[in-house]
């Protein structure tokens, strides 16, 4: 097997040692750690096309990697299977100024690709903060949403095309960039979120947006989450240019700001804060001033009009899944609640967590825009999930989605049933056996066991 894949992709890009393989074996937090025979890192779609093929025939089963970023354990081996790295596929296309578009490799990064976009005057949608290491071919695969979906939507809206492998070895290719093409199935909107269960993602055309000229941030301190996401709503009617609007807590920036040594934002620590950040070709700061004026239960305000003091200010909320994992792996959950129901959710989630995990800690932050909550939970063992059910249970009795941005990953499978009828779990596995039949295609990832 191995010298049939070097004949593939060259003996340079099959990794076999172990000090090669390790990187892509463990998932970023520490949490989730497999290990692989073999990385395959194939060049070209022709490559992957024929790695997908030899697999096929081998019966042998395949993670799609892109920047190992993922946070549900869905790109790394956990089950001995091959690792097919896209980083290799890294070119940008000449910006496509007149129809806003970009054909990219999968393997090109959110920070590549936004820098380009910048260069020819257009910006990329999708940002978030791993965006160094991202992928797109990753990004779609999980149709990753990020601190701008407010405005853009995630993934999926951006994405107009698609070129990806399926699990026969077939590509499909539609990179034209036909923004009207009602031909049928959206096959770019399935394999988008489908986390590389259905096909591998090679290349995307991807829709560009406006580059705005002028930038403003605030933080906002609060007193209560139910002023803060009032607060929320209120910008969004009154304030066009509002790109993001994240939460965090007191307990969170104290974290932050002891684990990285930055000076507490303001003179004295505030139940709620909301860093929102609006962006147009002319200056927003005097509308946001005039907005965040208007609202009731603001205790205190930083605004940063230039990008270091920008940067200093998304720091704080950028900073805590770094800052949280100094306190070694910790579980993630990744959940959207109805937005009247936030606030219950907060108060009631530490609650039900030191129920069934004294010992553990529950550290809440997110995007407050779009209800998505990130909780994560430390000082649980990797294996103990039982307070992962429990916060999962109550997020599907709320109404909420189990995973609002990163996916099902391995991570979740057990509990997709949660926001999934036996309907729509048995339709999801009809399309993987009709695009993956012979099942090679990260098989452990999103459908639970049958
Ligand atoms: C973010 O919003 C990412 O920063 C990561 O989605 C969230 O670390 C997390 O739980
Ligand atoms: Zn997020």
């Amino acid at each position: 097997m191995i010298s049939r894949l070097i004949e593939i992709v060259g003996r340079d890009h099959v990794l076999t040692g172990a000090d090669q393989r390790a990187p892509y074996e463990t998932d970023w937090t520490g949490r989730f750690r497999g290990c692989t025979d073999a990385v395959v890192r194939p060049g070209s779609v022709e490559e992957v096309a024929a790695v997908i093929d030899l697999c096929r025939l081998e019966g042998i089963a395949l993670v799609a990697q892109g920047g190992n970023t993922g946070l549900v354990g869905g790109g790394v081996p956990l089950d001995r299977e091959l690792v097919v790295s896209l980083l290799r596929l890294d070119t940008i296309d000449a910006i496509d100024i007149n129809a806003h578009q970009v054909t990219v490799g999968a393997g090109v990064t959110i920070s590549g690709l936004r820098a380009a976009a910048d260069r020819a005057g257009l910006a990329y949608a999708v940002d978030f903060g791993a965006r160094d290491s991202a992928t797109i071919g990753g990004t779609i695969a999980t149709n990753a949403g990020g601190i701008n979906v407010l405005r853009y939507g995630g993934t999926r809206e951006q994405v107009v095309g698609l070129q990806a492998v399926l699990g026969g070895g077939e590509v499909i290719s539609r990179l034209q960039g036909l923004v009207k093409d009602n031909t049928g199935y959206h096959l770019p909107s399935l394999l988008c979120g489908s986390e590389g269960t259905l096909g591998i993602v090679t290349a995307a055309r991807l829709r560009l947006i406006a580059r705005h000229a002028h930038r403003v941030a605030a933080l906002i301190g609060f007193a209560t989450v139910d002023q803060a996401v009032t607060a929320v709503a209120g910008l969004r009617s009154g304030l066009d240019s509002l790109e993001a609007a994240e939460i965090m807590f007191a307990d969170g920036m104290r974290l932050v700001c002891e684990a990285f040594g930055l000076a507490q934002p303001f003179r004295r620590p505030m139940p709620v804060y909301v860093l929102v950040e609006a962006a147009d070709h002319h200056d927003p700061t005097d509308s946001l001033a005039t907005s965040v004026g208007g609202i009731a239960g603001v205790l205190d305000v930083a605004v940063a009009t230039d990008a270091a003091r920008r940067a200093a200010l998304w720091r704080y909320r950028d900073d805590h899944t770094l800052a949280i994992n100094t306190l070694g792996p910790p579980h993630k959950l990744d959940v959207t609640l109805p937005i009247s129901l936030l606030a219950e959710f907060v108060t009631s989630v530490p609650v039900i967590v030191a129920g069934v995990a004294p010992h553990a800690r529950t550290w809440l932050f997110g995007h407050v825009g779009d209800g998505n909550i990130h909780v994560n939970l430390s000082g649980l063992d990797p294996d103990d999930d039982r307070a992962d059910e429990a916060v999962l249970v109550y997020v599907g009795e709320l109404g909420g989605s189990i995973s609002a941005e990163h996916g099902i990953g391995t991570a979740k499978t057990r509990w997709l049933h949660l926001n999934r009828s036996p309907a729509e779990i048995n339709t999801m596995r009809a399309i993987k056996q009709a695009l993956d039949p012979a099942g090679i295609l990260n098989p452990h990832v999103l459908l639970p066991a049958p």
